[in-house]
């Protein structure tokens, strides 16, 4: 089953058919339903009861997000580690990847509050002092309140390589910015971890041709899902749950640069395609 967040309410979606789920479309609402005790047999039971919706629309697509906050886990993939080092190496910072890359303590950073995410079809953007900016594409994890993953999604964890290059203490900088997240178009529904040869795909299009494609597969992840959840939750509170990003697999070449009016296209199958056309601050928000 998926989930959708819409300007006109929650649907959810099981066999092409989709179901509208009771309740007003607003942030209150969509935290009930992450924050319900069963979710997945609350949305069963809006399913089998057979009253399908035929006024779901994709134009009305919203981030699947509430008062959830969003962290990301970095330097979970080996290409990951290998991208950051390269950025990062006339700052002396190579070193630190490398080992937060088989330590056992994950890298776990503050992504994004929900004002920051952008949702399906709208715009991402680059930071107006970032020369070096790609999108990162991964899946992520929500979270409920109780540590227990109910769902998956598709995130883009948009990037300044320059500015994290240039210092790792620069993180938050190089990550944290208005839309700097998107996430969608839907969650899937369910606490089974994806098989591992779920495969990431990103392509980005600039004037409508393609500019870089590249595909990983979750079995390229070094973390166990779990394990980044158990690390986050740690002597942390998340009273409407969170999202966790499990981090990138798949770097552009060092000669690509993100631009204003590039295409993003980041497809999970079996979640879906969530796409985004990116933009520069000076281009207006
Ligand atoms: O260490 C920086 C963050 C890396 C990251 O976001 C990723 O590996 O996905
Ligand atoms: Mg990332």
């Amino acid at each position: 089953m998926k989930l959708y967040r819409t300007s006109s309410g929650a649907y959810v979606e099981r066999d092409g058919e989709y179901y509208k789920i009771p309740g007003s479309p607003t942030d209150a609402s969509w935290d009930a339903l992450v924050l319900h005790s069963d979710l997945q047999g609350y949305l069963s039971q809006i399913v089998d009861a057979g009253e399908t919706a035929s006024d779901f629309l994709e134009a009305q697509l919203l981030a699947p997000i509430g008062n959830q906050e969003v962290w990301a886990a970095g330097v979970t993939y080996y290409r990951s580690r290998s991208a950051r080092m390269e950025e990062s190496k006339d700052a002396g910072g190579g070193d630190f990847y490398d080992r937060v890359y088989s330590a056992e303590r994950p890298e776990l950073f503050f992504k994004a509050t929900a004002s920051r995410v952008s949702g399906p079809g709208s715009h991402v953007r680059i930071r107006k002092d970032a020369r070096w900016s790609v999108p990162e594409p991964e899946l992520a994890l929500l979270i409920n309140q109780n540590g227990q993953v109910i769902g998956y999604t598709v995130a883009n964890d948009m990037s300044s390589r320059d500015i994290e290059g240039e210092n790792p203490l620069y993180l938050p900088q190089a990550k944290v910015y208005d839309r700097s997240c998107a996430l969608g178009p839907c969650v899937l529904i369910g606490s089974q971890p994806l098989p591992s040869s779920t495969p990431i795909h990103l392509e980005i299009f600039r004037d409508g041709r393609s500019e870089f494609s590249g595909t990983t597969r979750l079995t390229e992840l070094k973390r166990d899902p779990v394990a980044l959840v158990e690390y986050l939750f740690r002597d942390n509170v998340f009273p409407f749950g969170s999202f966790l990003l499990t981090g990138t697999g798949i770097v552009p070449p060092d000669s690509f640069r993100l631009q204003s009016g590039d295409d993003v296209h980041i497809t999970i199958e079996p979640i879906g395609t969530l796409v985004n056309q990116v933009r520069r601050c000076d281009d207006g928000r």
